[in-house]
């Protein structure tokens, strides 16, 4: 008798949450390790493209250009760095060597780098100085070192593996910390190879002997990732384009054996065994380097926004690149661009519409409030909604307290237990009528199938009361940690998309029938503005205007008045020109408009003082 009153004693002093404890759910599958993890909260991080490149309107150099071209009159790595962390990226990716084999650094192995350039009398280090910029402003930095080399005598032979992993070797040990290395797979056979000029093949899979040289680069930097293009594997793979997309079906993972196959870097394989996430490279104008002739084509905000839910939400990450111009920057033109597509990343995703919510879920996990539907709002990337083994089709329904609108769906598995949902169905309550909600970005198909990192769902803009995302397929059960439900407000035909018609246009915040207006975020220093009327027809043509600039939205300064002469017979570009100004607001007043209600453009573009 007094054992068992003992025993139940001591049960009744055992907290409650340990009598109650249900198992955690089991790992299913490849699971990431902590550096693929950290790498892909990482979200967004900029690729910068700089060479000998820059000064030869160049893509690919061939390898015998000459150092002494490289000679940036306004070189400031911190404008980079400053640039790509209001544009929301967490790091910075440079092209330390790309294929013609001019190096960025002071390489102890060739002259073929900054030390033969005028810039700084040869006494230069660009990625020295871009590390420390990055530091400064609290970005990881990382390089892309070119394993095909037009420059150098060896390449194609043993010894020039010597020379990359030197190569490697100093990049990895001088510069602090690494998060990624990029080996770009690109190997076009000719080149000037120290003056041989000939074609050389090499075979990707065997020549550069990865293993040993993965061996190395992580010995140096062990909380590295390294990228590649499928010719191996690596830590992340390529996505099969440069276009900013990568499939909507996303798994993070590859088999260790075979041939990566090309709709395998798109999709990954769902059964692999071996996690290799994907990472979305694309350049914000069509080439990675930078021309002049390109400056009208930097991608619209609505082009970015759709690489932006097309990569992060397909569970991606973007890498996203700004090429340098000669003068040793980032075009004003790009920097406004990435400074509009955070602000509208930072706008989209503000107010959680499912927070105040009530959610429901079919089945949790025993019935335990550690793995409540709630948790998928509880702000914290380490709980999650679970259902109890076995149980691989539930549903979550959010309950509005009042008909709610909104356009875009998110949801995240908690991926350090595996990816596990193959399938699932969103549906809103509309006027008690269940209807199927679509992603737009996804052509000809109704199911959406993976989630992993992070899914986002964009459908034109429904008034519901509620909203129930379905699973009907995991491999195991569910673990979903974080859900959204938000109004984006949709970039319509008369702002961004007219642009995009274009591939330009900058985004426009703010307009209403016959005012413009442009908040930059940061000032800005200009001297002029470009208006571009609508195209196809005389409505909304502003044939008189007047330009005001202002850093505080009260004050404002008339900074030109006057009408765009013969627009309507001949809707060109239009420039207006006034004395240098630093302004954080622009309005663009229509005076006068040549027919209908509402001033239209097809496209603007601001012009930058010359400091
Ligand atoms: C490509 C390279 O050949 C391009 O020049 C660029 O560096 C891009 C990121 O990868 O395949």
């Amino acid at each position: 008798m007094k054992k068992i009153v003992l025993l139940a004693v001591l049960f009744l002093q055992l907290p409650l949450s340990a009598r109650n404890r249900v198992a955690d759910p089991k790992p299913c599958g490849p699971l990431p390790n902590e550096n693929q993890l950290r790498w892909q909260d990482m979200e967004m991080y900029a690729f910068l493209h700089y060479s000998l490149n820059t000064y030869t309107d160049q893509e690919w150099g061939f390898g015998n250009e000459s150092p002494s071209l490289f000679n940036p009159e306004r070189l400031d790595c911190r404008q980079w760095a400053r640039v790509c962390k209001q544009s929301g990226m967490r790091g910075i990716i440079l092209t330390a060597k790309h294929h013609c084999g001019f190096c960025l650094w002071p390489s102890d192995y060739t002259d073929y780098s900054v030390k033969s350039s005028p810039w700084k009398s040869g006494k230069g280090d660009i990625v020295r100085e871009l590390a420390e910029a990055c530091r400064e402003e609290g970005l990881a930095f990382a390089v892309y070192l070119s394993p095909w080399d037009r420059n150098h005598p060896e390449y194609g032979r043993p010894e020039y593996i010597t020379y990359f992993r030197n190569q490697l070797h100093e990049l990895l040990t001088r510069y602090g910390d690494i998060f990624e290395v990029w080996f770009d797979g690109a190997n076009g056979g000719d080149g000037w190879y120290g003056g041989a000029n000939e074609m050389r093949r090499i075979d990707k899979l065997t020549y550069y002997q990865w293993p040993e040289t993965f061996r190395q680069i992580r010995e140096m930097q062990p909380r590295i990732v390294i990228w590649n293009d499928g010719s191996t594997r690596g830590d992340l793979r390529w996505v099969g384009t440069e276009a900013g997309n990568v499939g909507e079906t996303n798994w993070s993972l590859l088999r260790s054996t075979g041939q990566v196959e090309h709709w395998m870097l798109r999709i990954g394989v769902e059964d692999g065994d071996l996690w290799v996430p994907g990472e979305t490279n694309t350049s914000i104008r069509p080439g990675w380097f930078y021309h002049k002739t390109e400056d009208g084509n930097v991608k619209s905000l609505s082009k970015l926004m759709e690489i932006y839910y097309s990569s992060v939400g397909r569970n991606s990450t973007l890498l996203l690149n700004f090429p340098i111009t000669p003068d040793g920057r980032i075009h004003p033109n790009d920097s406004l661009r990435g400074l509009a597509f955070a602000k509208a990343i930072r706008e989209t995703f503000r107010t959680n519409l499912a927070e105040k919510a009530e959610i429901v879920a079919t089945n949790v996990r025993g019935q335990s409030k550690r793995y409540a539907a709630r948790r998928v709002v509880d702000g914290r990337k380490d709980t999650y909604w679970a259902t109890d083994d076995g149980v691989t089709s539930a549903s979550l329904t959010i309950k509005f307290k009042e008909p709610t609108t909104f356009n875009r769906f998110l949801v995240e598995e908690y991926i350090p237990l595996g990816q596990r949902v193959r399938c699932w169905q969103l549906e809103a309550l509309v006027d008690g009528e269940w209807q199927p909600l679509r992603d737009h970005l996804v052509k000809g198909s109704d199911g959406l199938t993976t989630i992993g990192h992070r899914r986002i769902i964009c459908f034109p803009e429904v008034t519901a009361t509620q909203l129930r995302m379905t699973i009907a397929d995991s491999k195991a059960c569910p673990l979903i940690s974080r859900l959204g439900v938000y109004r984006a407000q949709e970039i319509t035909a008369r702002t961004a998309d007219a642009g995009e018609k274009r591939s330009s246009g900058l985004h426009i915040f703010f307009a209403n029938d016959n005012t413009m207006l442009m908040d930059f975020d940061e000032p800005q220093r200009l001297s002029g503005f470009r208006y571009l009327p609508p195209q196809d027809s005389s409505d909304g043509v502003v044939t008189h205007y007047s330009l005001w600039a202002s850093n505080d939205w009260s004050k404002w300064e008339l900074l030109s008045k006057g009408e765009f002469s013969n627009i309507v017979n001949n809707p060109i570009w239009q420039t207006i020109t006034f004395k240098p100004t630093t302004c954080r607001i622009l309005r663009l007043q229509a005076e006068r408009i040549a027919s209908g209600q509402l001033m239209g453009y097809d496209d603007i573009e601001l012009i930058p003082a010359q400091f």
